[in-house]
């Protein structure tokens, strides 16, 4: 059986699957056309992005990549109500919400480079390093919370994670700790129905990841994570929310990854074809929002080709100077860890030193 969601009536949707709006909700969204526009762009932008990261790295120019393609409406319409005072504690899927809080290219390309200069956002970003260990970035996002409300900073703290986040203690301690201190922070949950090979029914034995957020006194939204604009609507209100002194919003939006966890995995040894097809199709965040815009009569295929070349020539002109960057020495890992390095860690960064040398590497 493939595995999908029933819309249920406690999750929202304004976009369904076939590119109609829900009249009512859509017009107490009060959106305008330009900001509809952009949002198409970044998630146009961001399928282009993610196919060329995957290409940089099976060409050997980039390391490891984990690809967000599926999940750029729950990306886009969250990032879209963030505003620049605001924090992002993101994992390491959220490259579109990066890019649109402001992150350059070349940090990215720098980053899957494996150069630690790259996973310094620039000092104007508001962002966290990129999280690798599983649900860490959360009690991280509530201790920002906490320095903004403490200091009096109209400042929202966004922490990003996946469905298998959900597991760690790290996510019950930060969202009691939040509730309890009424902190200005949205959890905002990708549900994309993985843990790597991990599905959600295997994962937890509660029927939806929002309903949590009950236990710790806190709002729960659950979402379709495929429409942006619904996803632009929950994170806005639970950033209003948020601003205002109401405390935390855990947002649960429902999507699907529809590549592979990163590129070192493959998803046909532990998914279905017709699962997999069926998000590719139906679902698919992109093909629905350009299905509204041409009933909207906002769709232009030129202007489609236009963007598509756009992030084709950005990208070009980021390799061309990235490209000139060396790889960075494994060794300079040692320089990261601590703030001051203990003698045996110091012993053991001049001995990988001393290899590299003498293997001519
Ligand atoms: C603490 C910890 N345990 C295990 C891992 C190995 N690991 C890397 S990604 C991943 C799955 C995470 O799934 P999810 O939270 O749903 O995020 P997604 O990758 O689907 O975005 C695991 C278990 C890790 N990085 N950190
Ligand atoms: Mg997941």
């Amino acid at each position: 059986m493939p595995k999908t969601y029933e819309v249920k009536p406690d999750m929202v949707q304004i976009l369904n699957e076939d590119g109609e709006v829900d009249k009512d909700l859509f017009l107490k969204l009060n959106i305008d056309n330009e900001l509809l526009l952009t949002m198409y762009e970044w998630i146009l932008k961001g399928r282009v992005f993610d196919k060329k990261f995957i290409n940089l790295q099976r060409q050997g120019r980039i390391g490891t990549y984990g690809s967000f393609a599926g999940q750029e409406a729950a990306q886009v319409g969250s990032a879209l109500a963030i505003k620049k005072q605001d924090w992002i504690i993101p994992s390491y899927r959220e490259t579109v919400v990066s890019l649109i809080h402001g992150v350059p290219l070349n940090n990215f390309l720098m980053y899957f480079r494996g150069h630690f200069g790259g996973t310094r956002p620039p000092k104007n970003v508001n962002m966290f390093p990129i999280q690798h260990i599983i649900a860490g970035q959360i009690p991280q996002a509530v201790g920002c919370a906490w320095a903004s409300k403490l200091k009096g900073e109209d400042s929202v703290s966004t922490c990003y994670f996946g469905d298998g986040a959900t597991s760690q203690g790290d996510f019950h301690e930060g969202l009691n700790f939040a509730s309890v201190y009424k902190l200005p922070v949205v959890f905002f949950c990708q549900n994309n129905q993985w843990a790597i090979s991990v599905p959600i029914e295997k994962q937890m034995g509660s029927e939806t990841i929002a309903q949590k957020a009950t236990a710790y006194g806190m709002k729960g939204v659950r979402v379709d994570g495929n429409d942006v604009l619904a996803c632009y609507q929950v994170a806005t209100e639970a950033m209003e929310r948020a601003r205002s002194g109401n405390g935390p919003t855990l947002i649960e939006a429902v999507t699907y990854r529809l590549g592979s966890h990163t590129t070192a995995d493959d998803w046909t040894r532990y998914r279905s074809k017709d699962e997999v097809e069926l998000w590719a199709n139906k679902k698919d965040p992109l093909i629905r929002f350009e299905s509204f815009l041409k009933q909207q009569g906002l769709f232009s295929s030129e202007r489609k080709a236009a963007i598509v070349s756009m992030v084709e020539d950005e990208i070009e002109t980021a390799l061309a100077e990235f490209e000139t960057v060396k790889p960075a020495p494994a060794y300079e890992s040692f320089d990261f860890a601590y703030d001051k390095p203990d003698e045996d860690l110091l012993i053991q960064k001049e001995e990988l030193k001393r290899r590299i040398k003498s293997e001519g590497r």
